[in-house]
C-alpha cells in the first residue's frame, strides 16, 4: 500500500501524494518513493516536466509525519529521526536543482513539509483554497525544509512573521509575497493540471492567465513590527501597539508558541540569509536533531496533534527565562 501514485505520458511525470487521512503528510515511505521517481526522472529524456498535484481535496500536503516523530524521540531512537528529516532534506534539494521544470498544483492546506516539496521547485500554483503556513513553534518545533533558505529571502518581515507566529496566508497572499509563482481560479485548476498532462507547453498553458484576488496581507504593518532579529524587539513593539487588533492578535499567536523555538527560530532565520540552501539543510539537520530531543517538541506535538487540546505545558514558559547557551546549542551545536 502506496501513499504516492505516479504516471507517466506526454512527456509529464506525475506524482499524486495520497494520503488523504493524514491530509498527506508525508512520511518516510513517501519521501523514499518521491526521492526515487524524481532520481530516475532527472536522467529520463522521455520526461520533460513533473507534475506534483494532490488526490485530495482537502490539502496538498499538511507537512511530516510529526506524530512518529515523535513516538521515535520518546523512544530516544536518534537514528531514525536523524533517517527521516536527512531523506526529507535530501528530498527537498532534489526539488530546488531538478533538471526540468517542476510544477506543484498547490490545493488546500500546505504546511511545513509541504512547502519542503513544492515552494523550491520552479512553478508554484495555487487558487482560493490554498493556505499555506509554517507552523512549527506551535509544536516545539521550528521552520524546517529550507525555511531557514526561504523565508529570509521574502519581503521585509515577512519570512519572520511567518516563522514566529505560524500565520496562515492565501493563495493570492503566496503569490503576492512570492511563494508561488501562479494563481488560478478554482474552477479553472482542473482544466489547467489537465492541460498540463497533455503535454502542453507550460509557457500555452499559463500565458494569458488573470491577475490573483487582491492580498490583504498588511506589508507596512509585518515590516513594522517583523523586520526584526530579535524575539524580544518583535513582542515588545507588538505589545506597545495598544489598541491594533492585529498587532495584539500577533502577540497572542506569540505567547502560544514554544519560547525556545521563538527563539531557535529567529536566529535559525536571521543565519540562513547568509547561507546557501545546502549550508541551510545541513544547519537545519542538526538542530531537528536537538529539538526533538527537549520536551518542547514531544509536548507540543501531544498538544496539537495527539490530545488535541491545544493547551502545551512549554519549558521554560516565559521568552526570558530561556538560556540563551541552550538556543546556540540547539542552533550551532556548540
Ligand atoms: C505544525 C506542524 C504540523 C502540523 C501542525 C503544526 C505538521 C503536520 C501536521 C498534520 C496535520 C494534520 C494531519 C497530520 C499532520 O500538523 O508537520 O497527519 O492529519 O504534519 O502546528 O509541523
Amino acid at each position: 500500500m502506496s501513499y504516492i501514485r505516479s504516471s507517466l505520458a506526454n512527456g509529464v511525470g506525475e506524482i499524486v501524494l495520497d494520503r488523504p487521512k493524514a491530509l498527506n503528510a508525508l512520511d518516510q515511505t513517501m519521501i523514499d518513493d518521491m526521492t526515487d521517481l524524481l532520481r530516475r526522472w532527472a536522467d529520463d529524456d522521455t520526461v520533460e516536466t513533473v507534475l506534483v498535484t494532490s488526490g485530495s481535496e482537502r490539502a496538498f500536503c499538511a507537512g511530516g509525519d510529526i506524530r512518529a516523530i515523535r513516538d521515535n524521540a520518546l523512544a530516544a531512537d536518534a537514528a531514525a529521526i536523524t533517517k527521516y528529516f536527512g531523506s526529507e532534506y535530501e528530498l527537498d534539494q532534489l526539488v530546488a536543482d531538478f533538471p526540468k521544470p517542476y510544477v506543484s498544483m498547490i490545493n488546500g492546506a500546505a504546511m511545513g513539509g509541504g512547502l519542503g516539496i513544492s515552494v523550491h521547485g520552479e512553478v508554484r500554483v495555487v487558487t482560493e483554497s490554498t493556505m499555506m503556513a509554517m507552523p512549527e513553534t506551535a509544536i516545539g518545533f521550528f521552520p524546517d525544509v529550507g525555511a531557514t533558505y526561504f523565508l529570509p529571502r521574502l519581503p521585509a518581515g515577512v519570512g519572520m512573521w511567518l516563522g514566529l507566529t505560524g500565520s496562515r496566508i492565501s493563495g493570492a497572499d503566496a503569490v503576492a509575497v512570492g511563494m508561488a509563482t501562479h494563481f488560478v481560479p478554482a474552477d479553472d485548476f482542473g482544466t489547467v493540471a489537465d492541460r498540463i498532462r497533455s503535454g502542453a507547453p507550460l509557457p500555452e498553458v499559463f500565458g494569458d492567465l488573470a491577475a490573483p484576488p487582491s492580498s490583504d496581507l498588511r506589508p507596512s504593518a509585518i515590516a513594522e513590527y517583523f523586520d526584526d532579529t530579535s524575539v524580544a524587539g518583535v513582542v515588545g513593539g507588538l505589545q506597545g501597539a495598544v489598541g491594533d487588533e492585529w498587532a495584539q492578535s500577533m502577540v497572542t499567536a506569540l505567547r502560544a508558541a514554544s519560547p525556545t523555538s521563538l527563539l531557535v527560530t529567529a536566529a535559525l532565520i536571521e543565519a540562513g540569509e547568509r547561507s546557501t540552501l545546502a549550508e541551510c539543510f545541513e544547519r537545519e539537520l542538526h538542530a531537528a536533531e536537538r529539538i526533538c530531543a527537549t520536551p518542547d517538541f514531544a509536548e507540543g506535538v501531544r498538544a496539537v496533534l495527539v490530545d488535541k487540546d491545544r493547551n502545551p505545558s512549554f519549558m521554560p514558559a516565559s521568552l526570558e527565562d530561556v538560556d540563551p547557551h541552550e538556543v546556540v546549542r540547539i542552533v550551532t551545536g556548540s
